[in-house]
This record gives structure tokens, sequence and C-alpha cells, in this order.
């Protein structure tokens, strides 16, 4: 995977209380018609932890109460000139009622009944890391139609060290 892009910070919140897990449908822009956590950009100055929660309220209608990073994953698309850090955070509490937005129409799923064929293809690989509570780094590079191409994914202890 080559170096000399640019690379952009987003977030990805999920909500998480086992059995269920809630996500949005994205209505419109990138990776529309996937069912997905909240997310997206950072605002200029803004935290990762502050623009994560920023965008859960913006998208979801809800406030994170608490929340916890658990993963960095890399994306790289062969036909695409930028390369995506995503940062993962596990939304344990919160507060509010999930609202449909513009962007996102949010729905609960039981955790053994993920909608995997309408998500992104990587979350298959690390999303039951993320169930099973473990923190983890991954590196996925995409070609035509979205296929991952190449991919590296691994469980860590601690994520800020190098990150
Ligand atoms: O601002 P915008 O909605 O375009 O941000 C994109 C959102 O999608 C952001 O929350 C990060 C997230 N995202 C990617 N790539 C992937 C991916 O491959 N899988 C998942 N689950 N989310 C992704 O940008």
């Amino acid at each position: 995977m080559s170096s000399n892009k640019s690379k952009k910070l987003l977030t990805l919140c999920l909500i998480y209380e086992h059995p269920r897990i809630l996500f949005g449908m994205k209505k419109r822009g990138f990776g529309a018609g996937r069912w997905n956590g909240f997310g997206g950009k950072l605002n200029e100055g803004e935290t990762v932890e502050k623009g994560a929660k920023r965008e859960l309220q913006e998208e979801a209608g809800v406030t994170a109460t608490e929340m916890e990073k658990r993963g960095i994953l890399e994306f790289e698309f062969q036909t695409n000139g930028d390369i995506f850090e995503v940062h993962v955070f596990r939304v344990k509490s919160f507060t509010g009622t999930p609202t449909e937005s513009e962007e996102m129409k949010p729905q609960w799923f039981d955790v053994a009944d993920i909608p995997y064929d309408a998500m992104w293809p990587d979350d298959r690989f690390w999303l039951p890391l993320f169930l099973k509570d473990k923190k983890f780094k991954g590196k996925f590079l995409f070609g035509e139609n979205d296929a991952i191409v190449e991919h590296e994914l691994s469980e860590i202890e601690n994520l800020e060290e190098g990150a």
C-alpha cells in the first residue's frame, strides 16, 4: 500500500448495548445505501473524541455519555488519492432517542442479525472483534467496485501507542 497520499481523519461511533447495536442507513454521500455507525470528518481544531460525539449528535440525535476508542482503521482506494484513517468508538451509554437525520436513518439490530451484505465489506472483518470488546488496528485496500484487494488486521493492547 502506498504512503505518499494525503491522510484524512474520520470518526465512527457505534452504540452497542448487548445484544443490540445501532446502525444508520446512510442516505446520501460517501457510503450511501449502506448501514453504518455514525461519524465523519473533524472540524478545525476539534479533538477526535469531540468530533465523534458531535457527529453522533448531528446524525443520530443522541448524546454519548460514555465512550471508548476501540479501533483505528486505514482505508485506501486504488482509484482515489486519499487515505482515510477512521477512529472507531464504542458508545456504551447515551441520552436521547435515536432520530432520523438528513444523513442517517437509525435502526437497532440484534448482534445475531448484522446486515453485513449491506455494509462496507471490511466491516465483516473487524466488527466481530469490536463486538468481543477487543481493540484493533487494520488496513484495507479497495479496488474496483469497493472489493478488498489487500488487508491487515490485528488485535492490539494499547491503541494510542504509535497511533
Ligand atoms: O463525512 P462522511 O459521512 O463522508 O464520513 C464517512 C463515514 O464513514 C465516517 O463515519 C467513517 C465511515 N467509514 C469510512 N469507511 C468505512 C468503512 O470501510 N467501514 C465503515 N464501517 N465505516 C467507514 O469512511
